[in-house]
């Protein structure tokens, strides 16, 4: 098989040589052929990604209207997953496996399931400020929820919903000890779940901010230890957390302080007019470890089962007040030392540029210019302002970058990048893209310590970037060079999955995901599953309760075959199954689907994954594994036999479409034997050099020698029937024992090229 591979890629590569369309080794020719300059080779020089390579970073992308977190590598632009978050995601068997439909049941609301999210932020836990590679959050719009993604195998552990808000923007954003995730409210409603009509507005509605309170031991959020701010009804938008001189705050900005109701169809102008009338809107300044104390004081009052600090008790301890911001504000981002934060005015040519040390001086001395309706005092603008920096029509977001000083701003209505120093206020350089950016993300770009390097303009619009595929366009994701003075355009990466708002991206070695669960393993949960199987002990248990009969399977799944392969129930039966992956080699997951019962797992090395369905109508159903995973993966196949109620099985066995003789005996021997040839030089090509050196061939000749294993043992089952004159069973055992060599060669030659490929010596 493999030699007629060989002449076939031989035979493949010799007519691509021989045809006139064929590339010319020589450069020139090929950039003549295709059209590009030398700005696009040095473009796909600092992109290009050879066979093998790894991505210097790692970024992780909202998933917009796909309620999902989608994974890339930086410089490279390559998609390495998408994660299911807010949704099912078929793949990973997200919202498919018993385990993660409770994940996703977290996510209800008002007992309701949600079938999409709406993600905008994602954000990575911290230590110091600094990204630590354990954790990803990321909050749905639509349905105000945060989740919580462990970076340990990048699945959705937790979903939590906000008791207090029916809308939310401004979230995930965390502090710098990633003791809470922040989660503003964006279209004020009222907390209490009853209606009030909009006249009450002013009165009963209200924004605020979440602070929800991360347990790190448990990974998991503790909504127990969790409170809200109240705020006023104004749209709060994003936040950021302050860090070093400003840890302890946190900052919120807001739209619509106007307090305006639309109305249209009586008579009212609309919201986007009576939203855009004023000249400012405020940003909320929040002391919220002071807020923290108070919580903890006792000075909440729950509101849904979640304590909520009032507008009032905020303000008597001084732990709120505002400052005015330019006009319809959008992305607020602290700098890297804490001492400044920049905020953008989506109708404001400007970015502003405040600085902590002043507006704690204003607010410490009770240096107000106002109070606002609400009671909350007002710093004027002039006392808290530092910097006031032309960058362009619509700024949106901002991202550090590593050289003092420089950031990188988002003009929406300009379609460019502008790249400014906020302590000069000097704008440095420009950028067009394509079109109409949203938010941009520099590396590591909203650290302590930004790394600079390259930058991606996350647009809104693609329009004729890509070959045309319908009205409904992918998004654009454009990698920018920011080593140098000058900003250069390397890529267009399309993205056609939701509308991604926000990304982070991470250097790629501070994250260290598993290759494979420990055995049995829930991973949803992360504990030890009660389901477990191990290899031999496989059982299916029919129970009764009367009429109601539950059948349980606790199978295994290993190459290639599921056991059990058949599996009996009679209609109306609940049919649970438990299968624990035996595989530990590396990539060896196997699936399981069963026709019309959308049972579907991805069942990844070590780990036990359940599906829970009636099997209400009676026939027969095939099931199968759904991932390529050995030359015989077809043939990992079995019977769900949906038998009417009562049914009594027909007497005989089953009889064998083909019959074997002594004959066909001895030939598969003769094979076995040739084979055992062929893995004996392999060994001995391993064996002879320092594969020890190498982990990925240690971990490939373990799954060898287990393949052996389990090779002898049906050689021996074949050897037995053979010598009490079964040809018939000898023959098909001997057929399994040529199954496991094969999977054992296969395994062996993969580690003999990584030796070759990777410089292993001789050593005896
Ligand atoms: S938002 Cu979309 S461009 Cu949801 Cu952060 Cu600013
Ligand atoms: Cu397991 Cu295919």
């Amino acid at each position: 098989m493999l030699n007629k591979t060989l002449t076939m890629a031989v035979a493949i590569g010799v007519s691509v040589g021989a045809g006139s369309s064929a590339w010319s080794s020589a450069l020139d020719d090929v950039m003549k052929k295709r059209g590009l300059t030398q700005k696009d080779l040095l473009a796909a020089a600092k992109t290009y990604t050879p066979t093998g390579g790894r991505d210097e970073y790692l970024a992780f992308s909202s998933g917009g209207q796909s309620g999902q977190v989608i994974v890339y590598g930086v410089p490279s632009m390559r998609i390495l997953k998408y994660i299911g978050v807010f949704t099912p995601e078929p793949w990973q068997g997200y919202g498919f496996d018993d385990e993660s439909k409770a994940v996703l049941a977290q996510g209800n609301i008002n007992g309701k399931e949600i079938k999409f999210g709406d993600t905008h932020h994602p954000a990575f836990s911290e230590t110091n400020g600094e990204y630590n590679g354990k954790f990803l959050f990321i909050n749905d719009k639509a349905n105000p929820r945060i989740a919580v993604i462990d970076l340990h195998d990048f699945e959705t552990k937790q979903i939590v919903v906000n008791p207090h808000f029916n809308n939310e923007h401004g979230g995930a954003f965390v502090t710098p000890n990633t003791d809470y995730i922040l989660e503003a409210a964006q279209y004020p409603a009222p907390y209490e779940n009853e209606f009030v009509p909009l006249e009450q507005f002013n009165d009963r509605y209200r924004g605020g901010v979440t602070y929800w309170s991360f347990d790190k031991e448990k990974g998991r959020i503790d909504p127990s230890q969790s409170f809200t701010v109240e705020m006023p009804p104004y749209s709060q938008d994003l936040s950021d957390a302050g860090k070093f001189v400003s840890d302890g705050w946190s900052f919120t900005n807001s739209f619509c302080s106007e307090r305006y109701v639309g109305g249209i169809e009586k008579g009212r102008p609309p919201y986007e007019a009576g939203c855009s009338q004023k000249d400012t809107d405020f940003l909320h300044v929040v002391n919220w470890k002071k807020a923290a104390e108070l919580f903890k004081a006792g000075k909440g009052k729950p509101v849904n089962g979640m304590d909520v600090l009032s507008m009032d008790t905020m303000v008597e301890n001084k732990a709120m007040f505002l400052i005015p911001e330019p006009k319809s504000p959008h992305g607020i981002d602290v700098s890297p030392d804490g001492k400044y934060m920049i905020v953008s005015g989506k109708l404001d040519s400007h970015a502003y540029v405040y600085s902590f040390d002043k507006m704690m001086t204003a607010h410490d001395a009770e240096k107000y210019e106002a109070h606002d309706p609400y009671g909350i005092p007002i710093v004027s603008l002039k006392d808290a302002l530092h910097k006031q920096v032309a960058v362009g029509l619509g700024p949106l977001h901002t991202q550090y970058d590593s050289k003092p000083c420089t950031v990188f701003t988002s003009i929406y209505v300009d379609s460019q990048v502008t790249k400014w120093n906020y302590c000069t206020g000097k704008v440095l350089d420009k950028l067009s893209i394509h079109y109409n950016i949203g938010h941009l993300v520099a590396m590591e770009g909203d650290s302590a310590s930004p790394d600079g390097k390259y930058l991606i303009s996350l647009n809104k619009l693609a329009i004729d970037r890509f070959n045309p595929v319908g009205p409904l366009h992918p998004q654009n994701h454009q990698l920018i060079d920011i080593s140098g003075d000058k900003m250069e355009l390397l890529y267009d990466m399309p993205l056609p999955l939701g509308e991604p708002h926000y990304v982070v991206a991470i250097k790629a070695d501070k994250l260290k995901p598993a290759i494979r669960y420990k055995s049995g393993w829930n991973s949803r949960t992360d504990t030890r599953s009660k389901f477990k199987a191990r290899a031999g002990r496989e059982k299916t248990v029919r129970t009764c309760d009367g009429d109601n009969c539950t059948v349980e399977v606790f199978g295994t799944v290993i190459r290639s075959h599921i056991t059990p392969e058949t599996i009996e129930a009679e209609v109306g039966d609940k049919v649970i199954v438990h299968l624990t992956n035996l595989e530990r080699a590396e990539d060896e997951t196997h699936g399981f689907a069963i026709n019309g019962t959308n049972v579907n797992l991805s069942i990844e090395p070590g780990k036990t994954a359940s599906a829970t369905f009636i099997a209400d109508i009676e026939g027969v159903f095939p099931y199968y594994c759904t991932e390529f995973c050995s030359a015989l993966h077809l043939e990992m196949e079995g019977y769900l036999l949906v038998k009417p109620k009562g049914y009594k099985d027909v007497e005989g066995k089953i009889v064998d479409g083909t019959t074997y003789s002594k004959t066909d005996y001895d030939k598969q021997v003769g094979t076995n034997h040739a084979t055992q040839d062929v893995i004996d030089s392999v060994v001995k090509f391993i064996t002879e050099r320092n594969y020890t050196d190498f982990a990925p061939v240690k971990e490939l000749v373990d799954d060898a020698v287990a393949q052996l294993g389990f090779a002898s043992k049906w050689q021996k089952d074949s050897e037995a029937s053979a010598k009490s004159g079964d040809y018939q069973n000898a023959t098909l055992q001997a057929g399994q024992w040529w199954q496991y060599q094969v999977k054992a060669a296969d395994i062996g030659l993969r580690a003999k090229t990584y030796l070759e490929e990777h410089g292993a010596v001789v050593v005896k």
